[in-house]
């Protein structure tokens, strides 16, 4: 059993689309616990410091208008290898290349200056840690058992 917290944000155009309930109910059918949760609004600091990786790239001002467009909702999510399993349930980078079933197969699609790809995932372990530090204080994650979890024990 590998347990692993992972970051996923609500990006913006999914908020504005109203698929944020959509969007939390798969990852709570899956199993996974939001061991977090909240909405903000992304300030192009913070965006900057997200996507640092991607600094100087062309689709880097793109992106960060984009995210810092309007709210998102931020989460930690937990599970038995909660990464690579929310990174598959979010599907490929680009929602037209992305298949359907995954998060952004179904509810994205290619539209105006940036990718808008209505989810983000944390891609490793070391993401994840940098990611949840840049959203989230240690007192705003919760520990609870989800009402099944005596089944498994
Ligand atoms: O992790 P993921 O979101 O799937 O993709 P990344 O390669 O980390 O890129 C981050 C973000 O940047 C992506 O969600 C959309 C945007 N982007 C883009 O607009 N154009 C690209 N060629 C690559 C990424
Ligand atoms: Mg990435």
């Amino acid at each position: 059993r590998k347990i692993e917290r992972t970051l996923v944000i609500i990006k913006p155009d999914a908020v504005v689309r109203g698929l944020i309930g959509e969007i939390i109910s798969r990852l709570e059918k899956k199993g996974l616990r939001i061991v977090g949760m909240k909405m903000i609004h992304i300030d192009r600091e913070l965006a900057e410091k997200h996507y640092a990786e991607h600094k100087g790239k062309p689709f880097f001002e793109p992106l960060i208008d984009y995210v810092t467009k309007a709210p998102s909702v931020v989460m930690v999510v937990e599970g038995r290898y909660a990464i690579s399993v929310v990174r598959k349930m979010a599907g490929a980078t680009d929602p037209k290349d992305a298949e359907p079933g995954t998060i952004r197969g179904d509810y994205g699609l290619d539209v105006g200056d940036a990718i808008y790809n209505v989810i983000h995932a944390s891609d490793s372990e070391e993401s994840a840690k940098r990611e949840i530090e840049l959203y989230f204080k240690d007192e705003e994650l919760h520990e609870y058992c989800k009402a099944a979890e005596w089944f498994y024990h």
